[in-house]
């Protein structure tokens, strides 16, 4: 993506300077500056270090066009009819949007949870959310992305099936009552992590109690106004119930919460 792109020439082309003119000083000396190269050969390995991480973070998982049963029969009031959506093939985060990227791209990192670059950025409202996947070239998923990527392509209320939860997801049962690193539990069968739990994930779309009553079967992109966003997939203080790929979070928009993040996603041809 040429906003990644931007960015590691930025700090390559920095160096690259930098490094010229260490060597130029150390050569006006006979070489007697070793202090000053291996200083910025140290901020040149750490400056790599960075940007191979940033680039495996913001790795995308293509999702290929395809219907699932949206909503849950079981679920609550919010979450039912259980309907057929076809969507197209879209694109989506492999990982929550981490600490390291949100300050690369933002300038700030807004997180109550600080020193932990890997752990996902929480604290965001959803228009500081929408603002970031804007800022590298992408969107926030719709609600009907977000469950498909969640389900795997597999189904039922955990795409792990009713057991095992604690290999795939930080919740309230394992997390220590803090977000985790993300991509340190199992992938879902679309290689997504974190999907249930660690933070819940801000989606595009209005919320609106009745929504599936009128839910487009193509593409659905939400109610066209509301009062309060959705939000998806539970977070690192919650329980097994409240991590279910079906249920339906919402809150107001402008709130901050420290369990709260998000990831993006892109349509089809966009990374
Ligand atoms: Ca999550």
């Amino acid at each position: 993506m040429l906003a990644k792109r931007s960015g590691r020439f930025w700090g390559g082309a920095l160096l690259s300077v930098l490094l010229a003119a260490a060597g130029a000083g150390a050569q006006e000396t006979g070489g007697k500056e070793p202090g000053a190269r291996d200083a910025l050969e140290q901020m040149r390995l750490k400056l790599e270090k960075e940007e191979m991480e940033l680039e495996r973070l913001s790795e995308m998982v293509f999702i290929p066009a395809g219907s699932f049963d949206m909503g849950s029969a079981s679920g609550a009031a919010d979450e039912k009819p259980v309907h057929r959506v076809s969507l197209d093939g879209f694109y989506i985060s492999k990982y929550e949007v981490t600490q390291l990227q949100y300050e690369k791209w933002m300038g700030e990192n807004p997180s109550y949870f600080k020193n932990c670059p890997l752990c996902p950025v929480e604290r965001v409202t959803h228009a500081q959310a929408n603002a970031y996947c804007l800022r590298v070239g992408q969107r926030l998923p719709t609600e009907a992305e977000w469950e498909r990527a969640a389900h795997g392509g597999v189904g039922g209320e955990y795409s792990w099936g009713e057991e095992h939860g604690e290999r795939f997801a930080w919740f309230g049962n394992n997390s220590g009552q803090r977000p985790r690193p993300v991509g340190t539990r199992k992938a879902n069968a679309f290689g997504l992590h974190d999907m249930a739990g660690n933070v819940w994930e801000w989606v595009a779309d209005w919320y609106d109690e009745d929504y599936y009553r009128v839910s487009p079967a193509e593409n659905p992109t939400g109610p066209r106004m509301g009062k309060q966003r959705v939000a998806r997939g539970g977070g690192w203080g919650h329980s097994p119930e409240q991590i279910r790929h079906s249920l339906r979070d919402h809150f107001d928009p402008r709130t901050r919460y420290i369990n709260g993040g998000f990831r993006c996603a892109a349509s089809k041809g966009k990374p």
